[in-house]
Parts: C-alpha cells; sequence; structure tokens
C-alpha cells in the first residue's frame, strides 16, 4: 500500500546499544545541524533537548539508508517535534535558520572557540566571556586570569592537540606504548580502546587500557609507564590521578561522572619518524614531532571488561548501556561494574559478551558502537 515502507523493515530501538552503528553516516546533513543545536543548549546549561537532539542524531546514524523525506522517519523513535521541524527545512532548502543564527551568533562562537582549549570546560568559558573575553589574546592579555596547569598547557600546545590524530599516529602511539608496558611487566595487558577501538579514522586523542594480571599492581604499573615514558624525554604534560576505586559502592547513576580507576591524561611527543602515514605538519613547520593527547586507565583486572566497555564509548552508547539496563533490567551499570537490583547483587564479567549476556543484548562488536 501507498506510503509503507517498501519492504519489511525492522523496528529501530530507542537505546543505541540495541542498534548497530558503523562510522558510516548517510545522514550527516541532519546529524551535523544536531549537533550545534545540542552543544548549544549544553552551552545554555540546558541539558533536555541537549539530550534530545543527540539521542536523534544517534538514531540517525545507526540507518543504513539516508533520509530523504519526511515521511520516512514516522516510524523512528527518539525524533520530536523540533527535531522534524529543523530536518523538513533540510529537506527543503538545504539548510536550517536556527543552526545557522546559533554559528554565527558571539555567544556561541566564543564558547565554542574557549571550549577547544584542553582544560577549559562550560563553566570557565562561560565566565571569561561574562567578562567581554572574547579571543586568546584577549585571555592571555588579561592580568586577573590564572590559568591551571592543564590550561596552561593547552594553550603552549594547542596548535597540536586541536588537530586530529591519525589511526597511522594511534599505531605509533600503541607501539611506544606496548614497549614500555611490556618492559615493566612481560604478562601485562594493554588495550587500545576509545575511538580508535571503534574503527575510527581520527581521533581528539588515542585512548589505552592498561591493567597488570596480579591484583593490586595495576596502579604501580602505571606510575611505572609514566616515569618510563618521562625518562624517554616524550612526556609533555601529564595529569595522574590516583584510584579512588571503592567494591562495595553501587554502580553511579550519572554518566558524566568519571570512574573512580587510576587513570592520566598525557601529552606525549611523537616524533615523526616512527609514523608511517606521514604526518601531517604544516609548511614550514620543520620540527619533525607533533605533541598528541593519550589517556591511560588502569582498572584492576577483574573490572577489565567493564572498563573496556565504558571507554570504548561511544559516550551515546554508554549513555544508553546505562539507561537500558536501568530502566529495562532494573540493573545499574557503569565503568566498574554492573549490579543487579532484584537480585542485590554484583555479577562478575570476564569479557564484555559477558556483560551484554547479563543485560539481555545481543553482542554489539566495537566497530558497530559509533552511536
Ligand atoms: P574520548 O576519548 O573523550 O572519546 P572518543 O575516543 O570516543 O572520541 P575522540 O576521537 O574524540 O577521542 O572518550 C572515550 C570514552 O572514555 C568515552 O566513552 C567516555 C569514556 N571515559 C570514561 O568512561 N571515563 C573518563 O574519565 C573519561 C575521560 C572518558
Ligand atoms: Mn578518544
Ligand atoms: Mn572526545
Ligand atoms: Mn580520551
Amino acid at each position: 500500500p501507498e506510503g509503507s515502507p517498501p519492504t519489511a523493515v525492522a523496528t529501530v530501538s530507542q537505546y543505541a546499544c540495541q542498534r548497530r552503528t558503523t562510522i558510516e553516516n548517510n545522514n550527516k546533513i541532519f546529524t551535523d545541524a544536531f549537533e550545534v543545536l545540542a552543544e548549544s543548549y549544553e552551552f545554555n546549561e540546558n541539558e533536555g533537548p541537549c539530550l534530545a537532539f543527540r539521542r536523534a542524531a544517534s538514531v540517525l546514524k545507526s540507518l543504513p539508508w539516508a533520509v530523504e523525506c519526511l515521511g520516512a522517519t514516522e516510524d523512528l523513535p527518539c525524533l520530536g517535534d523540533h527535531t522534524k521541524a529543523v530536518m523538513e527545512e533540510i529537506l527543503l532548502y538545504g539548510r536550517s535558520l536556527q543552526v545557522e543564527s546559533i554559528l554565527s551568533n558571539e555567544r556561541y562562537q566564543t564558547l565554542k572557540l574557549f571550549t577547544s582549549v584542553f582544560g577549559v570546560g562550560p563553566k570557565t568559558a562561560e565566565k571569561w566571556y561574562r567578562r567581554g573575553l572574547r579571543s586568546f589574546s584577549d585571555i592571555l592579555a588579561e592580568p586577573s586570569i590564572q590559568l591551571n596547569r592543564m590550561q596552561q598547557t593547552g594553550f603552549l600546545h594547542y596548535g597540536d592537540i586541536s588537530r586530529a590524530v591519525s589511526k597511522a599516529e594511534a599505531r605509533a602511539l600503541g607501539n611506544i606504548i606496548d614497549e614500555a608496558v611490556h618492559a615493566i611487566t612481560p604478562d601485562a595487558i594493554l588495550a587500545l580502546t576509545g575511538g580508535f577501538r571503534r574503527g575510527k579514522e581520527f581521533g581528539h586523542d588515542v585512548d589505552f587500557i592498561v591493567t597488570a594480571l596480579e591484583l593490586g599492581k595495576e596502579e604501580s604499573l602505571l606510575l611505572d609507564i609514566i616515569d618510563r615514558l618521562k625518562h624517554h624525554g616524550i612526556l609533555l604534560y601529564c595529569d595522574y590521578q590516583a584510584s579512588t576505586f571503592d567494591i562495595s559502592k553501587l554502580p553511579s547513576h550519572r554518566f558524566e561522572a568519571m570512574d573512580h580507576f587510576a587513570k592520566c591524561f598525557l601529552i606525549l611527543r611523537l616524533e615523526g619518524s616512527q609514523v608511517d602515514g606521514g604526518l601531517n605538519i604544516a609548511e614550514g613547520d620543520s620540527r619533525g614531532w607533533r605533541g598528541v593527547r593519550v589517556d591511560l586507565v588502569s582498572p584492576p583486572v577483574d573490572r577489565y571488561a567493564y572498563a573496556l566497555l565504558g571507554w570504548t564509548g561511544s559516550r551515546q552508547f554508554e549513555r544508553d548501556l546505562r539507561r537500558f539496563a536501568r530502566s529495562e533490567k532494573r540493573m545499574l551499570l557503569d565503568n566498574h561494574a554492573l549490579y543487579d537490583k532484584r537480585k542485590k547483587e554484583f555479577l562478575a564479567a570476564t569479557t564484555e559478551k559477558d556483560i551484554f549476556a547479563h543485560l539481555g543484548l545481543e553482542y554489539i562488536e566495537p566497530w558497530q558502537r559509533n552511536a
């Protein structure tokens, strides 16, 4: 009959953890617009519409087809009136007036610029904006502003760390970390996680999980790795955070809260000669190296699967895993553990597959988690 889909189309779940989302995005014209809207609501601390646009974008990213008319979205979840109005505008005129007005808005542009600095979040950016500051030179020339160590580093390495990291660079860093880890503890476990584990071509950093087979050794392992990188002269910045992990605590409700594992946020010096893909160094810049942001997290080995699942992302995939666990299974999930509220017990897992199975979910491969 007229108006119905050409074939029996499986219903799309409202949960990203029940969808398979590769890096191929057939609906980029819409999802780029939604991201601008979400960001703008985020800057205004309006969490509801921010999450709504992120959820809508995530649904469209999972589709193996491009939306060509609004009718095609009828059976899709998480698309509200506002979302559909934006889509209709884009379908008709190729652009959305609301998005264009945000993009040309001075406050949005300034907050976007300021939050692009490592160590500067929306709160700090807002504070600087309200003081009338509009550019990096305004900030650096303002005597009353005390930059913290992270922000100083952010300005110092701004060019390097705002430039995307390539797969080849991620691989080269993987070799450096691998060498360090295994020189310290031959049977340590090292895994690439974050966006590169999901198969992304570029990232803003490179994320690794490292753990020792012997329970309790993981924290000293991380400190030894940092020490070794320092002695190799490639540690440009290190923010180490000791473990505050407590095995008796129930998984946290809030996704945005950081986990409690020992971790460090680094900037490493990557030599150009080690990169087979070639570095993207601008003409005239012949120093032959670049700074790269690297995150290392070191969970106890019995929490390895939870940490790996939590750090592989995407953020939207993680949000929906937790929401699914809570709303559909009466379970609490975070980067440390899964707790069954009905049975009042923690569920152990040695692999990510175990966790999906505990949740009654089909296994989703890392490269299908680009929600
Ligand atoms: P990111 O490195 O921020 O994001 P990404 O790797 O998906 O993408 P990008 O290319 O921009 O780097 O975070 C990776 C995952 O780690 C993300 O799902 C959130 C998670 N994470 C935690 O769970 N706890 C933390 O403390 C941090 C910093 C990240
Ligand atoms: Mn990352
Ligand atoms: Mn990121
Ligand atoms: Mn990271």
